[in-house]
């Protein structure tokens, strides 16, 4: 059935056996891909009936769908004229691992970030009614992204508004780890009821047999109506907010949800279908392992074991510091929004799990909640990734920073993050982080430097923040490692004829560079920064003084980070004659590939630096300073 789907639309031609023949070739086709080139697995294997259904029912692109997170659309782009595309998934050039604008006219919306789709799609709705047209919208959101704020704030205005517009919510009891909450409770219960559009039926035949003698027997009757509906479902919350709700219905019945998703199109108002599905539907080693296979890298499929060895990582080194750290220190506590795994924690949970807190996608509750704990004492610390730290920037600002709340913040997968493209990029948070007052801004060379800087930050008792990337440490190893104390840079090498400094993980490329330079006879003067903010000016600018060269390396955007802090020293201290080359990546964002592909694109690797320092002016340099000093001698 594969073979017959070329375009957008050819699934409609297909018969329902057909098409459940096709559900079971796209699991093999997508199971072979994502095994070679990593990608997001069981949420893509558990909505295959239900985006087969979607496009038998509906006409794209003139209808659209908003896919929330959008991590669950390789089923999408195989129907819609990317079954061959997709086999370059997630790599440089490639098709990305979500939707995109500029890969089809079927991708409505861009997304990455969870929780975003009912919003998007409720615009949409509100613009066709303005311009007058008649086209469908869905939005597809998981019953983890519906724990986030801005879905329950879209929920809201949607219910109330009585817009045209359908939300399917594909309730897989995941978000990428059992998801938790009191809206799962609420589903759960909802899970279990009788299929909601068989059993309103009835409910209409009971009350239109019941006769209507005056005004106060309609009110008994709406009010005997309401409480029977409670009885059959027992929380009507999406009916009490303004949402038709429709079902259960499984998932991976393609009949079923056809039929609901045409029950949807006649209704008008907002729509609410509840589906259920299975994460990592239809291959064994998935359904049994559905958070180890949310997002996997490439995997032999015959034993779902990694085909490469993962090594020790960046989040692994802050979790296990952190247990130290806590069994030391009962205060201590952590929050995650659903990210337990990715950001270290999972044996932080299951060893301290009344001090541990998996709170949902809700990221910006998180660092609320933090300074809520802070201020009465309890120390947390809040890991999360630097882009969707993004989403908290209001709360860190208002809740934490403005009140000098001892909030650990630390940022994970900060910098370039690789294969999942511009909405996960780490490059921004030095910018907005600077901004903010009273916040300190660390970031390490290496492991054991980050393990110091969250003991620090913890004794610190005020608002820190701690970035450091994605996946291991570099090769170059750093032999002595000066005490760390605030605001203070660490001198990695004495040098005399440019200073290179740079920040968290760069520190090693800067390392590597001076290595090179001095093959050139160029002898580098290295600095760790250490910290953004407070920078520290004096050795910084002692090191400026003397060199009157200077590259800065950072993995963050040009725009108000090292390079502009170090800018801003040469101004503010009129430092003279000074010249000044910053390594950073340029304003737009970063589009998907390998970290290495990447660096090497936007100039940011070793080579491509060393390229662009002027080896010969700096020689020049030399020889008028060797002069210099030759005629001093001889005077
Ligand atoms: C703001 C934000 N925080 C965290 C994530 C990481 N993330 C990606 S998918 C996911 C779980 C989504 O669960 P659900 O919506 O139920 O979809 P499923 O994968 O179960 O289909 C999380 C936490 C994200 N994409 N965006």
């Amino acid at each position: 059935m594969i073979e017959k789907i070329n375009k957008t639309g050819d699934v409609k031609k297909l018969n329902i056996q057909e098409q459940t023949q096709l559900a079971e070739e796209i699991r093999k086709y997508i199971l072979e891909i994502v095994s070679n080139n990593g990608g997001h697995l069981a949420s893509n294997l558990g909505v295959v009936e239900l985006t087969i259904a979607l496009h038998t029912v509906l006409d794209l692109p003139k209808d659209k769908i908003v896919w929330d997170v959008g991590h669950q659309t390789y089923v999408h782009k195989i129907l819609t004229g990317r079954k061959e595309a997709l086999k370059t998934l997630r790599k440089l050039e490639g098709i990305a691992g979500f939707p995109k604008t500029n890969e089809s006219d079927t991708d409505c919306f861009n997304t990455g970030h969870s929780s975003t789709s009912i919003s998007a799609a409720l615009g949409m709705a509100r613009a066709r009614d303005i311009k007058g047209e008649n086209n469908q919208i869905v939005a597809v959101i998981g019953d983890g992204a519906l724990t986030g704020g801005m879905a329950l704030e879209a929920l809201n205005d949607a219910g109330y508004s009585r817009t045209r517009l359908t939300v399917i919510l594909n309730d897989n009891e995941m978000s990428i780890s059992k998801n938790i909450g009191g809206i799962n409770m609420l589903l759960s219960k909802l899970r279990t009821k009788r299929s909601y559009t068989k059993s309103n039926i009835s409910i209409k035949k009971f009350i239109n047999k019941i006769p209507l003698v005056g005004k106060p027997f309609v009110k008994i009757v709406q009010r005997v109506k309401r409480s029977i509906k409670q009885l059959i479902i027992p929380k009507m919350f999406f009916e009490d907010i303004g949402f038709r709700y429709l079902g259960p219905v499984d998932g991976h019945n393609i009949e079923e949800l056809e039929r609901m998703l045409r029950i949807s199109k006649e209704l008008d108002g907002p729509v609410l279908i509840h589906v259920l599905t299975k994460k990592g539907k239809g291959y064994k080693i998935a359904e049994e392992n559905p958070d180890r296979f949310h997002a996997t890298a490439p995997f032999d499929i015959e034993t779902g074991k990694p085909k490469y060895k993962k090594s020790a990582d960046y989040s692994k080194v802050f979790g296990d510091k952190l247990i130290e750290l806590a069994n030391k220190n009962d205060k201590i506590v952590t929050i995650t929004a659903s990210m337990r795994d990715g950001t270290g924690l999972s044996e932080f949970a299951k060893k301290f799990p009344d001090r541990f807190f998996d709170i949902g996608i809700a990221e910006q509750h998180a660092v609320g909640l933090a300074a809520g704990m802070a201020k009465e004492g309890v120390i947390p610390v809040v890991p999360i990734y630097s882009s969707f730290y993004q989403r908290a920037y209001d709360q860190v600002i208002h809740d934490v920073a403005i009140q000098n709340l001892p909030v650990i913040m630390c940022v994970d997968r900060a910098g370039i993050v690789g294969a999942d493209g511009e909405t996960h990029q780490g490059t921004l948070d030095m910018a907005f982080f600077r901004l903010v007052p009273n916040l300190t801004i660390m970031a390490p060379k290496d492991f054991k430097e980050l393990e110091e800087m969250l003991e620090f930050a913890i004794n610190l008792k005020k608002p820190v923040v701690i970035r450091y990337p994605r996946g291991g440490e570099a090769k170059e190893k750093f032999e002595k490692c000066e005490e760390l104390k605030l605001g203070k840079a660490e001198i990695i090498k004495k040098g005399s004829d440019i200073s290179i400094i740079a920040i968290g993980k760069t520190v090693a490329r800067a390392k590597k560079i001076a290595d090179m330079l001095e093959k050139e006879d160029i002898n580098a003067e290295v600095i760790n920064a250490r910290f953004l903010k407070p920078l520290d000016e004096e050795v910084i600018k002692k090191s400026i003084e003397k060199t009157k060269k200077v590259i800065t390396i950072e993995d963050g955007t040009t725009i108000n980070g090292l390079g502009t802090a170090v800018k801003e020293l040469i101004i503010k201290e009129k430092l003279e004659e000074i010249d000044i080359q910053t390594f950073a990546y340029p304003d737009e964002f970063i589009k998907h590939g390998t970290v290495e592909e990447l660096e090497k694109i936007y100039h940011q690797d070793v080579k491509s630096i060393i390229n662009k320092i002027d080896i010969e002016k700096i020689k020049e340099n030399q020889a008028i300073g060797e002069n210099r000093k030759q005629k001093v001698s001889t005077r």
